[in-house]
């Protein structure tokens, strides 16, 4: 299966999860967590971003409001790395899998994370800044002009991260087996202890679907043969990409069930196969069980 190929699959894929999006849960009532004011984002109709110009270096909370059904993602730009030089490689190495794109991409940013949000469903997000130049965009526009540019700077907010449940991502495109489960809502913390990008899906097993049947599909899909998913989209939740060694945090609510946990962010070294393909899947339970 050529590269293009398996970059169309995972952009559609994308996109089905992407019309199927549960939202992230309203903004919680646990109160100690905050300690710095949230950063306000609005994403409008035309998808373009609006928020503070300069933002407090340390653990920041995102809320994000949308007029639209968005994937909010926080982005580190290298030194002289262009948002039209972004877009392009986006362009080129997301979307139709073209290998040198998608390294030069990789090389110049540095991806925190970010949270979907959709109409009366504000999406929360959790994220560590270091001082410097960042953009902000919701990634389903990808004109240069959807880059957004903020600064870091001043003092430190002096809050910590959120603790919760934690989904982690381990060696280069593993999963970590545990938790077994999770609450049905709350705050999910994503922690990348792996040397790649990766982003969460998740989606809930379609009913006597088991982990059998995911790494059937998955199989299939790598032959071109892809089926019907053994999973329901419409109950799924979408993390945005997060890089090497970093944590984010994001809160969720999905109906009680078990869920499918993939990532299909693209492996250069490996032609742009999906990190699904290499085995990047698990199964997960929701509600119903502790949060070991
Ligand atoms: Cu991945």
């Amino acid at each position: 299966m050529s590269a293009r190929t398996l970059g169309a699959l995972a952009a559609s894929l994308t996109l089905v999860v992407g019309g199927g999006l549960v939202g992230a849960a309203g903004a919680s009532t646990d109160t100690s967590r905050s300690q710095a004011a949230p950063v306000a984002v609005t994403i409008d109709s035309s998808r373009m971003v609006t928020m503070p110009a300069t933002v407090q270096p340390g653990v920041n909370e995102f809320e994000v409001t949308s007029a639209k059904n968005s994937s909010f993602q926080v982005v580190q730009p290298a030194e002289g790395y262009t948002p039209e030089q972004a877009a392009a490689d986006v362009k080129n190495g997301l979307n139709k899998g073209k290998i040198k794109a998608l390294k030069r991409f990789e090389r110049n940013v540095t991806l925190l994370g970010g949270a979907t949000a959709k109409p009366g469903s504000p999406g929360t997000l959790w994220v560590d800044l270091a001082v410097g130049t960042y953009w902000a965009l919701d990634v389903r526009n990808e004109d240069a002009s959807a880059f957004v540019p903020f600064t870091v700077a001043g003092a430190d907010t002096g809050a910590s991260m959120p603790t919760g449940p934690k989904l982690k991502a381990v060696q280069s495109t593993k999963w970590a087996g545990k938790p077994a489960s999770i609450p049905k809502k709350g705050l999910l913390t994503f922690k990348n202890f792996s040397d790649s990008n990766h982003f969460i899906v998740m989606a809930q097993m379609k009913k006597g679907k088991t982990i059998k049947d995911l790494r059937a599909w998955v199989r299939a899909a790598m032959q071109g043969e892809e089926g019907p998913p053994p999973m329901n989209f419409r109950n799924s939740l979408d993390s945005a990409v997060l890089g090497p060694g970093l944590t984010m945090a994001f809160d969720y609510s999905l109906p009680k069930g078990t869920y499918g946990v993939l990532c299909f962010w693209p492996d250069a070294s490996m032609g742009g196969m999906p990190h699904a393909f290499m085995g990047m899947i698990r199964t997960i339970k929701v509600g119903g069980g502790g949060s070991s």
